[in-house]
């Protein structure tokens, strides 16, 4: 239970001095603030207006074990009261932070043994960044600087992130992406392939790099980065053998190979990580989100030996940040790995509330605003469009409906994300077959009392 705050005055408070992420303050303000959510349990959060509401999103793609884990607190509040805080400049380390790189280093399994720690999955990739392009000037081959990224990938919100990531609706406000950074065709198979064989079009995506690689001069192109599934940019789930083709690709031109698993990692897709599920093998992993389950800010670049073998002949690696390491941060998060493996979450996912959410999905595939309904352990989309059978936007464009339906969905009790006409949703993995049934009942209803509003678009 929360405590019994003023709802109207933090409401108030939040329109005179909060400034909240990726929000159009203006909107807030005629809101009359943001929606204060006080408390949370299991796969419900609660607002301070009375409402109760499942959380389709996990926090945002990130409570993986679900709210209210005492033992989380317990663990944060014992390591707070014997070590708050000791960073990992001065040639010092703690417990807790050496034991979760040896955990991490055991879930990412081969040559992928050495963690670096950060605050956030923005932080991991610039991480990410600095340490390849680092790397390839240890190693003699100072001109391997460019990094290939896919458009509508996201990979953060520092300069690094922004620019490494692919919204173009983003690269505008700050003047980015820096520069060395190239991007190419997301396999997006409904919205860009459709009505062609799914296997043909992910291997032109993967093409497309090569292509990229050959444009830019392969002795000039450091790395490949991108997430197994694209999470923020709508649940995009490659075709089958996609991802071998661009393993293969980077391997013929010495290119690296990036797994963001910032989304995907933690039993998210129904292995450990996305590329265990999808059969490939990266050469360094950020990772963030469910590390922790959000309980406290933490992240993670897992980099393979061959990098470090490198690294290692190359002095200082001038970089880190005050919390790289955090003990608290990575108390809970050994903690809730732990969790994760007593509970046998990632099989579960993989074996039951994974393939269930999709047979559930699949019964809105008759449901005349749905042109698919796609899903892979639990990351889940439905594609919302005017003309069943086809992939046309009501109004001609995108982003017309998705808000409308996404509205509709939280007024009646579930909380999931409109990415342009894509209701996408990441579930904590606790969900019971019963409350997958209830998310998809939900979006059903919503998408029915939205068809007036809709209609009147087209
Ligand atoms: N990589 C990926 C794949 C992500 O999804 C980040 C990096 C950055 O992590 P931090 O911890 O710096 O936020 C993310 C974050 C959305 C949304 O709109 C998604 C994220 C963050 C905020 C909003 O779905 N993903």
């Amino acid at each position: 239970m929360a405590r019994n705050y003023d709802i109207a005055e933090l409401k108030r408070l939040d329109v005179a001095h909060h400034l909240p992420a990726q929000q159009d303050y203006k909107l807030i303000e005629d809101m009359g603030g943001s929606r204060i959510v006080t408390h949370a349990d299991g796969c419900y959060i609660h607002d301070g207006d009375g409402n109760r509401i499942l959380d389709g999103m996990a926090g945002l793609w990130c409570v993986n074990v679900g709210y209210g884990r005492k033992e989380l607190a317990d663990v944060a509040y014992e390591q707070m009261l014997e070590l708050p805080f000791y960073n990992t400049f001065f040639k010092t380390a703690t417990p807790p932070t050496v034991m979760l790189a040896d955990r991490i280093a055991g879930i990412t399994g081969g040559k992928l043994q050495h963690i670096f720690f950060n605050g956030s999955g923005s932080e991991a990739n610039d991480t990410v960044f600095r340490m390849v392009r680092h790397y390839w000037k240890v190693k003699g081959e100072p001109k391997r600087t460019v990094f290939i990224s896919r458009w509508n990938a996201y990979h953060g919100s520092t300069v690094a992130g922004v620019s490494l990531g692919g919204m173009k609706f983003m690269h505008v406000q700050g003047d980015l992406p820096i520069p060395g950074i190239e991007h190419v065709r997301q396999p997006y198979h409904f919205g860009e392939g459709f009505g062609t064989d799914p296997y043909e079009f992910g291997q032109q995506c993967a093409a497309a790099i090569e292509e990229k690689i050959l444009e830019v001069g392969p002795e000039n192109v450091a790395a490949f980065i991108g997430e197994p599934v694209q999470g923020a940019g709508g649940v995009i789930i490659p075709p089958d053998g996609y991802w071998q083709a661009v393993e293969a690709i980077c391997r013929k031109y010495g290119i690296l190979l990036v797994a963001d698993e910032v989304i995907c990692g933690y039993g998210r897709t129904g292995e450990w990580f996305g590329h265990q599920r999808l059969g490939f093998t990266p050469d360094l992993v950020p990772m963030a989100k469910g590390l922790s389950s959000g309980y406290l800010p933490i992240s993670a670049t897992a980099v393979s030996s061959d990098i470090v073998e490198v690294l290692k002949t190359g002095g200082d690696f001038i970089h880190g940040f005050t919390y790289s390491g955090h003990p608290v941060s990575a108390a809970v998060a050994h903690r809730n790995i732990d969790i994760i493996e007593r509970e046998g979450l990632v099989g579960r996912v993989r074996d039951d509330v994974g393939p269930y959410l999709a047979e559930a999905l699949a019964r809105l595939n008759d449901h005349p605003l749905v042109g698919e309904t796609r899903s892979i352990g639990l990351l889940g989309a439905v594609e919302i469009v005017s003309k069943q059978g086809t992939n046309e936007r009501f109004g001609g464009s995108e982003g017309n409906a998705g808000p409308i339906v996404r509205d509709h969905c939280i007024d009646n009790g579930l909380m999931v994300r409109a990415i342009r006409d894509t209701i996408v949703m990441s579930p904590p993995l606790i969900i019971t077959r019963a409350q997958i049934d209830d998310l998809v009942d939900i979006i059903c209803r919503s998408l029915d009392e939205a068809m007036p509003a809709l209609r009147a678009i087209a």
